[in-house]
């Protein structure tokens, strides 16, 4: 889930710096052929399930920022950016229904399916625009 760009974060550096573009789609693609279990190029909701179950070390079917922070050995302050983003009601959890809107969000075409390329393509512009350069210009709203 989005949790595989932090963890691409967490192995560069201590600092919310992001790579550069090229490093970054890089990261990300490694990412997400971990994600994606059975190399079919689409992230199926059993592959987002997986990577769910993994961080939500107490399983009680919620992912706290703690839980999200200690899987992946983040700088706090970078998960919380990305919680603010999804965490709408601010308690510091992700319920698991929270899966579904988030298969929504990356399924730019709507139909129905997550291809790797779209996984890409939002975990890339959602990265730039929470840390980016400021050159893309449209950081006040990063939930798109
Ligand atoms: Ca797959
Ligand atoms: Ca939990
Ligand atoms: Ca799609």
């Amino acid at each position: 889930m989005f949790v595989y760009i932090l963890l691409t974060f967490a192995c560069v550096h201590a600092q919310i710096t992001l790579p550069s573009h090229h490093q970054l789609v890089e990261l990300v693609d490694q990412g997400i052929k971990l994600l994606d279990a059975n190399h079919d190029g689409i992230i199926q909701m059993s592959e987002m399930e997986r990577g769910w179950q993994y961080e939500d070390l107490n399983n009680d079917t919620m992912v706290s920022i703690d839980e999200y922070i200690k899987t992946f050995h983040l700088d706090p302050a970078v998960a919380q950016k990305y919680f603010d983003v999804y965490d709408t009601d601010k308690d510091g959890l992700l319920p698991h229904n929270f899966l579904f809107q988030f298969m929504h969000l990356v399924d730019k075409n709507h139909d129905g399916q997550v291809t790797d390329t779209e996984y890409l393509h939002y975990s890339i512009s959602l990265a730039e625009c929470l840390f980016g350069h400021g050159t893309h210009g449209h950081s006040a709203n990063c939930d798109h």
